[in-house]
């Protein structure tokens, strides 16, 4: 593997020599060569519709934006991108995009605005910021931001005294799995995910839908899986497409995984299939965790579950037979029931009886290069806590808690908060039941909302500002955790079209503007990138040249002198966790069944197409091509029942009395009648996205309710129901 890419990575290094001329124009001549330009000019960048961060070479020809492919060096994405990251040019191109700086002159939510200079629009929120922290002290600005992108923006706010700072990436995605798996294993699953799919033998996937959710590494190791004859295992209410692959498909009743969960490690210890000598050398707590397994038995979690006792023993010594290279898949977006940090411990528990954590097959330990942070003065001393976990209501809460800064900007409590800065987050659709976010914005003296397009959540700001997409901009460094370490650099590869700015300059004038010019000692962006590269002994040049410059591999598993440590308070494998015991929390996990719903109705369930991300694409013109609305999956005897066919219009009304946009129905076989499915963020409502307008409906609008986690405050999301209306 390692001699491997390092040949191909030779080889790539000395092609991009060639390269080497035209990139290195990137950031200053990129206005002459617009013009000017013709043939073909090569850029190597990071991609950034979602959050995997694949390494990507986009190629201008005669000036014009051509096309994306993947960095044939980037061991993320091994020169392929996604459909999503293939499509990224649809984001420079499109018509919809935020043009010029905006401050509102009607009331909030009525998208009405004066297009406004820089200066106008940076005075103005300067202003306010500063009548914020002398009224309400300089705490009262929280800042929501998604992705590598808020880095400076939150430099800034944080050189003004800011400290409540949230993305829904925790409570709302993937925080009940690391809070679940450091429990347990005393570390993180992280992203990219550590899961070692290429070599596992057999692959279980409970929700994750491999194939639709679409990060880059994990379908191709999944596809590499497949390819090599691997054992998979699905268990969803749906059949996804990885259900499609699967050696068995288990169609569960929608929030009864644990139950399915705690059998299997029944069946694992009862029959004495577990990885006995790892649970003796590394394990603790096991007879206590294995005596409350005892009522758990497969018969048991059928009632539960649906699922028959022998697919489950099945299944279980399915697992067993090819550890430790079985990998149970953690998940990600893990917010469901609202008992996901504990479900998510017993995916830690059932791959640690496996044997699999730090073993091949199984999840492997990660390593990333070492570049230093650049040398910023200090940052003022709060005098007021955070305000998002109140007196550590949730005590294993790892982040900051998005719903938690939504509560107190509404309940005014520990302290009020005043102002919002939002960078690339749509919380309208991010965040469950969108009312309580609506009524948190009516709080605010300054609402700031730094988008590309004019997202539902724009469409309530005092300010919108523009930003340049990935493509014309620079972002931060990016140090990659991974099974190869490497530093990837995002640079521009043509101009913003308008007048939008790219979050560093947007970032460091309102510093100058608030009086904070201190923290920026550097003029430009490069200046700042060379500086971090150089320190951490490389070569700024290089990485232009390359977009990646690779790191040394450590040793990925146990086996190869990857070090067997757990930073757990009794440094061994959890199984037992007198942690949680402590707080009053179950020590072992235990099952509790979901509510059900209204009678006659449908769960609603939501997930990921691979032509789209979130609520962010459905304005990309070459996206929204592949998929411009979404329908609902309706159970064909559910349909015939309801007299509707295949395309025909409904709405649905869940149960708080919410209706839907119109939406298409897809009667089929691949989901139980029990539950509804839709793909997340269409049915945009924002008058500003002509294109997306009323396409689709939206699941977000649906989640009226939200069970919160009580370890960690994750808001699961799973527990709304619907009824479907005929379109008159
Ligand atoms: N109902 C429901 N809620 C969910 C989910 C779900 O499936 N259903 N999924 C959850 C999960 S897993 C996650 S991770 C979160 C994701 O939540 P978010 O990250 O908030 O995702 P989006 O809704 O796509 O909002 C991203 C916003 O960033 C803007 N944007 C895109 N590129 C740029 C850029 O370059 N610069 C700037 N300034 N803005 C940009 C987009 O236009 C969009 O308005 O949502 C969570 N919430
Ligand atoms: N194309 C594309 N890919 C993406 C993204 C994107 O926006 N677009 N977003 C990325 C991000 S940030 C995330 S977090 C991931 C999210 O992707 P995943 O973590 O894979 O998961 P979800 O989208 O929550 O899961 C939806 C799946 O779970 C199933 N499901 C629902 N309820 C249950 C249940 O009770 N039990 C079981 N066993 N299954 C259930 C649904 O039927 C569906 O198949 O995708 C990532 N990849
Ligand atoms: S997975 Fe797709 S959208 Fe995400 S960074 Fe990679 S290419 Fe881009
Ligand atoms: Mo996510």
């Amino acid at each position: 593997m390692n001699t491997l890419s390092r040949r191909r990575f030779l080889k790539i290094s000395s092609a991009s020599i060639v390269a080497a001329g035209a990139v290195s124009g990137v950031g200053r001549t990129v206005a002459d060569a617009a013009t000017a330009e013709k043939g073909i000019r090569q850029v190597p960048t990071f991609c950034d519709i979602c959050f995997w961060k694949c390494g990507a070479v986009a190629s201008v020809r005669d000036g014009k934006l051509w096309k994306i492919e993947g960095n044939p060096i980037d061991p993320l994405c091994h020169g392929r991108l996604c459909p999503r990251g293939t499509g990224g040019i649809g984001a420079h191109t499109d018509p919809d995009r935020l043009r010029s700086p905006l401050i509102r002159t009607n009331e909030r939510g009525e998208e009405k605005w004066k297009e406004v200079t820089w200066d106008e629009a940076l005075d103005y929120i300067a202003q306010r910021m500063k009548k914020i922290a002398t009224e309400h002290g300089p705490e009262s600005m929280a800042a929501f931001a998604h992705g590598i992108g808020g880095t400076f923006l939150k430099h800034t706010l944080k050189a003004y005294g800011a400290i409540n700072m949230a993305a829904p990436s925790f409570a709302q995605c993937r925080g009940p799995r690391e809070v679940g798996f450091e429990l347990t294993f005393g570390d993180v699953v992280g992203s990219p995910e550590r899961t070692d799919i290429e070599n596992s033998d057999c692959l279980v996937l409970i929700g994750s839908h491999l194939g639709e959710n679409m990060h880059n590494t994990q379908v191709q190791e999944f596809a590499t899986a497949v390819g090599r004859g691997a054992s998979i295992i699905v268990v969803d209410p749906r059949f996804s497409v990885a259900a499609s692959k699967a050696k068995f498909y288990l169609p569960i009743k929608p929030g009864t995984d644990l139950a399915l969960l705690l059998a299997w490690m029944h069946v694992l210890v009862t029959e004495k299939l577990y990885d006995a000598d790892y649970v003796a050398k590394y394990g603790f707590g096991f007879e206590q965790f294995a005596a409350s397994l005892t009522t758990y038995t497969p018969e048991w979690a059928f009632v539960e579950t649906g699922i028959d006792p022998d697919t489950i023993r099945t299944t279980a010594r399915e697992m067993a037979r090819h550890h430790p290279a079985t990998l149970v898949h953690p998940g990600r977006h893990v917010n469901w029931y609202g008992d996901d940090a504990q479900r998510s411990r017993a995916i830690a528990l059932l791959n640690a009886l496996l044997g699999s954590w730090g073993r091949k097959g199984g999840f492997y330990q990660p390593s990333s290069m070492d570049v230093p942070a650049y040398p910023y003065p200090d940052y003022p001393k709060a005098t007021r806590a955070k305000l998002d976990n109140p007196d550590k209501k949730y005590p294993f809460a790892s982040e900051s808690l998005s719903t938690g800064i939504r509560d107190a900007t509404i309940s005014g409590l520990p302290y009020p908060v005043k102002g919002w800065l939002v960078y690339a987050t749509n919380l309208l659709h991010a965040l469950p039941n969108e009312a309580e976010t609506i009524e948190a914005m009516k709080q605010l003296d300054l609402l700031v909302v730094v988008d590309v397009i004019p997202s539902e959540t724009a469409g309530w700001a005092d300010v919108v500002l523009p930003e340049s997409t990935y493509l014309e901009r620079f972002d931060d460094l990016n140090p990659e955790y991974f099974k190869q370490p490497f530093l990837g650099l995002r640079q521009p590869v043509i101009e913003s079209p308008q007048d939008q700015k790219p979050n560093w300059w947007i970032a460091k004038k309102l510093a100058e503007k608030l009086g904070l010019g201190a923290f920026y000692p550097w003029n430009d962006i490069e200046e700042y990138l060379e500086h971090r590269v150089t320190a951490a002994g490389l070569s700024y040049p290089e990485l232009k040249q390359k977009g990646i410059i690779l790191g040394q591999s450590q040793p990925l598993y146990y086996e190869d002198g990857a070090p067997a440590e757990f930073y757990t308070p009794s440094g061994k494998i959890e199984f037992y966790s007198p942690q949680l015991e402590a707080a009053g929390f179950d020590p072992v996990p235990r099952y509790t069944p979901p509510a059900a719903g209204p009678p006659g109705s449908f769960r609603l369930l939501f997930g990921r197409a691979p032509m789209h991300s979130f609520s962010r694409t459905q304005s990309n013109r070459l996206l929204s091509d592949m998929m411009s609305e979404n329908a609902v999956w309706l159970n064909h005897t559910s349909v015939t029942r309801l007299g509707l066919k295949s395309d025909d219009f409904v709405r649905l009304r869940n149960q708080d009395g919410i209706v839907s946009n119109r939406i298409k129905v897809k009667a089929t076989e691949r989901i139980r009648p029990d539950c509804v499915y839709m793909v997340h963020g269409f049915g945009h409502t924002s008058r500003g996205l002509r294109h997306a307008f009323g396409k689709g409906a939206s699941d977000a609008k649906l989640v009226t309710r939200y069970q919160t986690d009580p370890l960690m405050g994750g808001t699961g999301m799973n527990v709304n129901f619907v009824t479907i209306e005929p379109e008159a």
